[in-house]
């Protein structure tokens, strides 16, 4: 039986993965319509993970008889000024989930939810990855660049081969 405030934590994070899928989504529109299919096609499938991340933990709070609350989402930035903008952006917004991340870790430890701290583990080893992902695509800008002849064509290549590789079940 989870504790209420483990539940609260747990529901906060099912909101945020949403956003994040969300997020990741818009951005990828944006690159579409600027004729970056690759971007957009790496976006548009991790959008797909972060719900994948979403359903992880909507599962675990059902399984463990509680209520999973979706809430209200809140609505992602429609404009952004640049690829490299995105991908700075999607940089900050892992840290920022990889934090989120510790602080469930560490509610969920100090209540002594060890069944709880232990599925917790996965979205560790995973943010790990996460951060890893985005930060080697700012590398990649920064080593391609964004300008010159031949434009924005080879960065959108590369980005649009990536796998987004998460972490095994
Ligand atoms: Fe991008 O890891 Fe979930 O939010």
């Amino acid at each position: 039986m989870l504790k209420e405030q483990v539940v609260n934590k747990l529901n906060q994070q099912i909101n945020q993965e949403f956003y994040s899928s969300n997020l990741y989504l818009q951005m990828s529109s944006w690159c579409a319509h600027k004729g970056l299919e690759g971007s957009a096609k790496f976006l548009k499938s991790h959008a797909a993970e972060e719900m994948r991340h979403m359903q992880r933990l909507f599962d675990y709070v059902t399984e463990c008889g509680a209520i999973a609350k979706l809430g209200e989402i809140k609505e992602p930035p429609t404009e952004f000024e640049s690829i490299v903008t995105i991908f700075q952006q999607t940089y900050e917004h892992e840290i920022l989930i990889t934090s989120n991340i510790n602080d469930l870790v560490h509610v969920a430890f100090e209540m002594q939810d060890y069944s709880t701290f232990n599925f917790l583990q996965w979205y560790v080893a995973e943010q790990h990855e996460e951060e890893k992902l985005f930060k080697s695509i700012l590398d990649k800008i920064n080593i391609i660049g964004t300008e010159g002849r031949r434009g924005l064509y080879p960065i959108d290549q590369v980005i649009g081969n990536l796998d987004g590789g998460s972490v095994p079940d």
